[in-house]
């Protein structure tokens, strides 16, 4: 059978610089279906979708809530065609009631070891309208090399250079923070995947740049340490979430060549100037997610903030506003205190102002956002931080010899510099 996976088109960032990353969920997802179906995938984001082209059943993997809209539209013509559709991923668990009527199914949770019965319900003409496998998570050995093989490579590159290649190590996340739905979506247990897989996953990828789109690595000291123990023989270089604050981790983390962190930074104190001083000894770079329109913000601390960035030298950063998506505390709250003034999905990109803030208008934090973009990168644009991030993976790559000459090419080109 012929099966179709979708990744609805999104507007991106409105001040950040336009790239586009491979998708990961549609991919690991495609690993765990049976071994008769023959998938295929597209990426609204690059290319077109060509709605008369023949299938049995279309699967639309939506990880944005700003993806909802248009992978509800999606669906609406498959099914009007007679099309059936089915839906999963993160904003389908997070859109679940929503989504059900645009679907004739709906997945709520992982995959792993399930997509044999709703596959088989599927060949019986008895597609569930739900599957609900939230609370029955398959055990975490079962995850697969996700199906890398579906992408059109060619499309992911900024300006002629391969983008990252992602990978996971682990799932769920042990805290339980203010703004994020990952408590509910992978649960509040840290689960990492067994070392071997991984390796075996990574060292199986034709790219020696990764991102590991884990929660956070810093999770469990020990298991760690082991992961970045057995990437050092791999020579990749890779960035991720936080990686924990520790000078031994930090230390083995660079062995296995860390690149830089996304790193959300939330004050202006000593800790956090201090946690990307360790970072950056460590020859670790950091992209600092700033997040504005907390409730102890205003504008004269937003401001400071900005400049602190500025004075920690973080190597590029991306502000967003403070967004209530479903299933997070933040939601909760805000609906709570009827503070919540958009429920138009379209505007959940994070970076409208879909909630009242508390010490200022929804207008002045939106200028505020701007602001942000346009001080931190006044001096420097994004561009040029940006190459100067390429050049920190180039070094690397020169010093273990794993350099491909004609990236450093490429990246010079699209610079407009020598990266060398
Ligand atoms: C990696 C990641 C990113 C990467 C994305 C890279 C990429 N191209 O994929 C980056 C860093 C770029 C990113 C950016 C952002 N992210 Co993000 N991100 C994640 C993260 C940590 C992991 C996603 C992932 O890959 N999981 C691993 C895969 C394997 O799991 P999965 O997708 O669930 O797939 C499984 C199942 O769902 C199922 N499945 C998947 N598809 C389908 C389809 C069908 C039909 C079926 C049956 C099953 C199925 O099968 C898979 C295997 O079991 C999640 C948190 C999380 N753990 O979910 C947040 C998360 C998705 N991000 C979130 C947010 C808020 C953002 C930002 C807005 C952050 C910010 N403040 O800047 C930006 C978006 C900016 C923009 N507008 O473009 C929110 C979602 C918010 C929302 N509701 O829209 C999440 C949930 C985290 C949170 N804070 O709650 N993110
Ligand atoms: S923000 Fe990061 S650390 Fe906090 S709950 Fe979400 S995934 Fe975990």
């Amino acid at each position: 059978m012929k099966l179709r996976i979708i990744y609805p088109k999104w507007s991106k960032l409105e001040r950040q610089t336009e790239f586009h990353l491979p998708p990961h969920g549609p991919i690991v997802f495609a690993a765990s279906l049976p071994e008769d179906v023959e998938a295929e995938f597209i990426d609204e984001n690059l290319e077109s979708i060509h709605f008369d082209d023949p299938v049995d059943l279309v699967a639309i993997s939506m990880m944005l809530s700003i993806q909802a809209k248009r992978g509800w539209e999606i669906a609406d013509i498959y099914r009007r065609k007679g099309v059936k559709v089915i839906f999963g991923g993160i904003a389908t668990m997070l859109h679940a009631q929503e989504t059900l009527d645009h679907a004739d199914s709906v997945f709520i949770g992982e995959a792993e070891g399930k997509m044999e019965k709703v596959l088989s319900d599927f060949k019986k003409g008895k597609l569930q309208k739900i599957y609900d496998y939230l609370g029955d998570r398959p055990p975490i050995e079962m995850v697969g090399t996700a199906r890398r093989d579906l992408l059109k490579k060619e499309l992911y590159n900024y300006r002629g250079i391969q983008m990252v290649d992602l990978v996971h190590a682990s799932r769920g996340c042990r805290f339980h923070c203010y703004p994020c739905a990952v408590a509910y979506l992978g649960g509040k247990e840290f689960r990492p995947r067994p070392i071997d897989k991984v390796i075996e996953e990574m060292a199986s990828i034709d790219n020696n740049r990764l991102f590991l789109v884990d929660n956070s690595l810093a999770q469990d000291t020990k298991w760690e340490m082991d992961l970045f123990k057995e990437m050092i023989p791999l020579k990749k270089k890779w960035c991720s979430h936080p990686i924990e604050d520790n000078p031994q981790v930090l230390d083995l983390a660079a062995r296995a060549g860390a690149w830089y962190v996304y790193q959300a930074v939330f004050d202006t104190s000593d800790y956090i100037r201090d946690r990307i001083k360790r970072y950056h000894d460590h020859g670790i770079g950091v992209e600092g997610t700033i997040l504005l329109g907390l409730d102890h913000h205003t504008e004269d601390s937003i401001k400071r903030l900005i400049d602190f960035l500025l004075e920690i030298e973080l190597d590029i950063a991306e502000f967003t506003v403070l967004t209530p998506f479903p299933h997070t505390k933040a939601h909760e709250d805000l609906k709570q205190q009827n503070r919540i003034i958009s429920n138009d999905w379209n505007d959940y990109s994070a970076d409208k102002v879909v909630f009242q803030p508390k010490n200022m208008s929804a207008e002045k934090l939106q200028e505020l956002l701007f602001y942000a973009w346009d001080t931190f990168y006044k001096d420097e644009p994004q561009e040029i931080k940006m190459s100067k991030l390429m050049q920190k993976v180039i070094i690397k790559e020169m010093a273990d010899d794993t350099h491909r000459p004609r990236n450093r090419a490429l990246a010079s080109r699209a610079f407009g510099r020598d990266l060398a």
